[in-house]
């Protein structure tokens, strides 16, 4: 007999969606939206129409792996749980003992987002070893910097009001792929008279849906940002109220954009002076005003520089000050947690070592003092999704690291493995869900139980502290002990209500203004407008006629789901601009190679006015298998940080197209 059953959607995405789970003979068969969390409105997007596919793959990891082949080869076979563990654990021990806690460095990121399974007793585990710290900046560490610089939180008004905006700056986001919830808000939005502006250097399908389209020249968005300020200023447009009773540090924004007068930002952007005024005119005239950024234009060297600009923006034309108006980038902080207690960093020896997630290939392949001896990586698959993808293998498959992956896929970086362990998925094992978009706590319960030997991350790595014979109380917690010290501080009703209703409203009231009604929580209580620290000079990192941008794909989620043969039709495809196909020589379909100092891979070459000329688009990221020759489109893309936060600059690259001839091996 069917029924049906509540849960979370766990992937990294700002929707994080209430779905509807039907479940037969302890099987999921159907998985459709929800309303318990309103916001996803009864439908889930593209690819979660095809997780019941996902969830019952055949190609599912059941049991615990050895490596028997060469390393990447893949080859491996079954053991049992407490051989795989005593192995692993005895070289672990043995690293610790030699050479230091320091030569072991756990990797992983968002691919659960549960509280227990992104964050829990693996971060206590590593904390007793004494392992090296990652720094988890690969998605939105710039952001992160300015947004707690600036306001000292990251909050955001609450996207249920986006229908009461009247102008919207959709700015390095792409909704119709990203953040599909979001749509129905501003089609709303747009009902009730609201003007949407797309400043992106992609014709992207939201730039479709909305019409007025800027398509500024990738990472020049601080320019366009502060020729924009700079003439409200000088046209004395700017909120001067706000401004006084908000903000610090307006004469240090008003030198900076000082410096862009709306002709000289054209030329840098490649906007024309025409649509400068007009998006002036735009921000001096219509309200409520809602800039709303996504992570993807802060993917660029000035990054951090670029995130300040636009939120320096809302601030001198006092956003803040309509409901439906605002900055809204993240979330986050409407959800409060106690991560100390949760992840105990009072556990580790002293301070440890820490290494940037961004050049993990620079790290496995460079690090001294000690070099990296072990890798653990679960919630990520760097192989196919870390930047310098070249440097990354070529660290991978070094012969004397241990490397231990624990996920339900043999994903390209599992191949890498000595030892692969089995995860549950998401549907099969309790967390609590938050969002870093809307406003609401979710608790997702196990509809099916996991197949196979998989287990939870909290497990796994609950197992492997007990294997380690590491005996402190806070490595044998049970998942229920680690969510009361998430939610220390809140009453035992509150979790009751969790558990009960599935779905709770968090974060300040959705009428409260952000910043205006709610606290600014930097020092003196003022939202910062000083510019971040400059960039210490880069060399110029990049060569190549054209800026390669790899946005998220509609039908995965990064590299998840790109093992799927209904979502993945085809092959890899470099979409290019029809001038600069005609002025490269080349034709529609036609196979070329891809290539700068990095690296290299192959791809079709497909005629699209999707990139602006002098851009082209490769969606991110096709399993390593999918591609002719290997390497995705990480092959090309720097491992270069941020100007602050030190975060990742993937579209931040340049590479050079060539006709691929075929049949012979690219050197
Ligand atoms: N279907 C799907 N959904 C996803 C994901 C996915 O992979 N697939 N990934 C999830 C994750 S991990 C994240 S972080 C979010 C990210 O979702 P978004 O915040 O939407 O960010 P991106 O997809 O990185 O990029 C969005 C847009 O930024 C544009 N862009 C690139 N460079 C620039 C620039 O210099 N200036 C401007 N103005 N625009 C620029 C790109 O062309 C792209 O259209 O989405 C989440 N949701
Ligand atoms: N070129 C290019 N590269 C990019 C980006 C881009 O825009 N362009 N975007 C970057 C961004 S924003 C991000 S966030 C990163 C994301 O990069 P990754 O973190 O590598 O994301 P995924 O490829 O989704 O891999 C997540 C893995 O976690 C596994 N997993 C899921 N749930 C669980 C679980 O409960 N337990 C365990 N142990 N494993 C689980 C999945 O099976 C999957 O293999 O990629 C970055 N890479
Ligand atoms: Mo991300």
């Amino acid at each position: 007999m069917a029924e049906t059953h509540p849960a979370v959607c766990s992937h990294d995405c700002y929707d994080t969606c209430s779905v509807e789970l039907t479940v037969n003979q302890d099987r999921i068969v159907r998985v459709a939206g929800s309303r318990l969390q309103p916001l996803t409105r009864n439908f889930v997007c593209y690819k979660v129409n095809h997780a019941v596919e996902r969830v019952n793959h055949p190609d599912r990891v059941l049991y615990p792996l050895k490596r028997v082949g060469a390393k990447g080869q893949g080859t491996f076979q079954r053991v049992s749980w407490d051989q795989a563990l005593s192995e692993v654990a005895e070289r672990l021990q043995q690293i610790r003992d030699t050479v230091g806690g320091e030569a072991i460095l756990p990797y992983s990121y968002s691919g659960n987002m549960g509280v227990l399974s992104e964050a829990s007793m693996d971060r206590r585990v590593f904390h007793a070893l004494g392992a090296s710290e990652l720094e988890r900046t690969i998605c939105t560490g710039a952001a992160d910097w300015v947004l707690t610089a600036m306001f000292g939180q990251r909050l955001g008004p609450d996207p249920e009001t986006i229908p009461e905006a009247r102008l919207i700056l959709l700015w390095g986001t792409n909704p119709m792929a990203t953040n599909i919830h979001q749509v129905p808000l501003l089609d709303q939005a747009v009902q009730n008279g609201a003007e949407i502006i797309v400043v992106d250097p992609l014709k992207t399908a939201a730039a479709e849906r909305y019409g007025y389209h800027v398509a500024i020249r990738p990472g020049t968005d601080d320019v366009l940002a502060l020729s924009l300020g700079q003439a409200l200023i000088r046209q004395n447009r700017h909120h001067q109220p706000f401004i006084a009773r908000y903000t610090r540090g307006f004469e240090a924004y008003r030198r900076e954009a000082e410096a862009w007068p709306l002709e000289r930002a054209a030329e840098v952007t490649g906007v024309s002076l025409g649509v400068l005024e007009t998006l002036v005119d735009r921000l001096a005239t219509i309200r409520p005003l809602l800039i709303r950024p996504g992570f993807g234009v802060q993917r660029h060297r000035r990054g951090g520089r670029i995130i300040w600009t636009l939120a320096a923006l809302a601030a001198i034309t006092g956003a803040f000050m309509d409901r439906g108006g605002g900055f809204l980038l993240s979330n986050s902080g409407a959800f409060s947690l106690s991560q100390d207690r949760l992840t105990r960093p009072d556990l580790k020896p002293g301070t440890v070592r820490k290494v940037n997630m961004v050049q993990l290939g620079r790290a496995l392949t460079e690090l001294t003092d000690p070099p990296i001896q072990a890798l653990i990586v679960y919630n990520s698959n760097p192989a196919a999704t870390a930047p310098y993808q070249r440097r990354v293998l070529e660290g991978l498959a070094r012969e004397d690291l241990l490397m231990v992956v624990h996920d339900s896929f043999m994903t390209d970086t599992a191949r890498y493995a000595d030892y692969v362990f089995p995860a549950a998925m998401s549907w099969e094992i309790s967390d609590l869900h938050l969002s870093y978009w809307h406003r609401y706590w979710q608790w997702n319960r196990p509809a099916v139980a996991p197949p196979g030997e998989a287990v939870s991350n909290p497990e796994f790595f609950r197992r492997l502290a007990r294997a380690l014979h590491l005996t402190d109380p806070a490595l044998v917690a049970s998942d229920d002990e680690l969510l009361q010290d998430a939610l220390e501080g809140y009453p035992p009703e509150f979790r009751s209500r969790l558990r009960d209703q599935g779905v709770v409203k968090a974060g300040p009231k959705p009428e409260a203004r952000p910043f205006v009604d709610t606290p600014i929580l930097t020092d003196d209580g003022r939202i910062h407008l000083e510019p971040p620290p400059a960039a210490k000079p880069v060399d110029d990192f990049n060569s190549g006629p054209f800026c390669l941008v790899s946005p998220s794909a509609r039908e995965t989620i990064k590299s998840s789901y790109g093992n799927l043969p209904r979502v993945i039709k085809g092959p890899p495809i470099l979409w290019m601009n029809p001038e600069d196909m005609s002025r490269q020589g080349l034709h529609d379909g036609e196979w070329v190679r891809v290539y700068n100092h990095r690296g290299q891979t192959v791809m079709q070459a497909r005629s699209s006015d999707l990139p602006r000329p002098g851009v082209v688009v490769s969606y991110a990221v096709r399993w390593l298998s999918d591609h002719p020759y290997g390497g995705n489109v990480n092959q090309l893309t720097p491992d270069e940080l941020s100007d602050v936060g030190g975060g990742a600059t993937f579209y931040d690259a340049r590479v050079a197209v060539e006709k691929w001839a075929g049949g012979s091996h690219v050197d």
